[in-house]
């Protein structure tokens, strides 16, 4: 069992711009307790579960904000059966009106001189108990995100104490940028965090809880190690107006996963709603989504899966044949399984 130390709260310095910055640059990590408006994370929280009950993701019969898991129907980021009910909840607009709640983009402002822009694409994690294998790794997010100059809120929609899986930081390490290898859990890239293990920060949060941190600082989940509940939380990235920003982070979570565009989001929007589209207002330049972390993960568990049978490198060979299996990946996948006759 690691021990955990707790978050250095900043509220006390939250209108403090310089020292927001300073402690952000020296750190990596801010952490706000109750800064959050609690009535739009709940609603939020009970507009996603009402998705899930319909899906026969919860417990029947109980309340649907008790987040209570139907556990035959774990699933997780990388197969279809959790993209099919993801992507439902991907189209409610209080989902992706969370990355511009006031508040936030407030406190947000004192990280950036010309003014904030919130990344289009904004991802939701569902996280099942009794399948700890699938928790986040630790990992740094320039290799999903392709950019040093984010930072990322990461949300809590409902009470997560450590028992839950909250997410773990480890302060001081977003200057450097760590080697990347496979493991299972969102990402699919792992750092090695053995020199570490003593120094990860984390807390038992509570609704309206906040955390930012850059993009390089080293981050992951703890395991959801309830018998029955779901974890529920939001990770959205910010940027300074102006900068560049990735192709894929224009495209919503998961669209390269089933096929998924912005106007299947907005099918049931207002027609006039502001929030559609709302980054074509804004100039910068687009960057080509590089393959590279993609390709290692996906080579590194090739690798795995030929010299030692590696079991999480096989589920994950077995979830990308199924995923796409024409595609050059899917290909890849099959041809590996195949030659170990699985
Ligand atoms: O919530 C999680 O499990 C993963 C979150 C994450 O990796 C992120 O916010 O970048
Ligand atoms: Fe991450």
């Amino acid at each position: 069992m690691r021990n955990f130390i707790e978050l250095k709260q900043s509220n006390s310095i939250i209108s403090d711009k310089n020292r927001l910055k300073e402690r952000m640059d020296e750190e990596g990590y801010l952490f706000f307790k109750g800064v959050l408006n609690k009535e739009s994370i709940l609603s939020l929280r009970k507009d996603i579960c009402d998705i899930l009950q319909l899906n026969g993701w919860l417990e029947k019969d109980t309340e649907s904000m008790a987040g209570i898991a139907n556990i035959d129907k774990r699933c997780t980021e990388g197969e279809l059966t959790y993209i099919k009910v993801y992507h439902q909840i991907y189209k409610l607009r209080s989902f992706h009106n969370s990355g511009h709640w006031a508040e936030l983009t407030k406190i947000l402002s004192n990280l950036f001189e010309h003014g904030v822009f919130p990344i289009p694409q904004k991802i939701l994690r569902i996280w099942f108990p009794k399948f700890t294998q699938h928790t986040t790794p630790f990992h740094q997010d320039f290799v999903h995100f392709q950019s040093d100059k984010q930072y990322t809120s990461w949300i809590p929609l409902g009470d997560c104490d450590i028992a839950l899986g909250g997410l773990g930081v480890i302060p001081y390490t977003h200057r450097e940028k760590n080697n990347h290898t496979f493991s299972l859990g969102a990402g699919n890239l792992k750092v090695d965090i053995d020199k570490y293990k003593d120094s990860i920060y984390s807390t038992d949060y509570q609704t309206g809880d906040l955390l930012l941190f850059h993009v390089n600082t080293i981050h992951g989940a703890l395991p959801n190690k309830t018998t029955n509940k779901l974890r529920l939380s939001l990770d959205n990235r910010f940027q300074q107006k102006g900068y560049d920003v990735a192709e894929h982070l224009l495209e919503p979570h998961l669209f390269d996963q089933a096929p998924f565009k912005w106007d299947d989001v907005y099918s049931d929007w207002d027609e006039d709603d502001d929030l559609k589209y709302y980054w074509k207002k804004d100039s910068f330049k687009v960057l080509n989504r590089e393959r590279k972390y993609i390709e290692l993960a996906l080579n590194d568990a090739i690798n795995l899966a030929n010299s030692e049978k590696n079991e999480d490198a096989l589920l994950f060979l077995s979830r990308v044949k199924e995923l796409d299996p024409e595609s050059e990946d899917g290909q890849k996948a099959i041809k590996t399984l195949d030659h170990l006759n699985i």
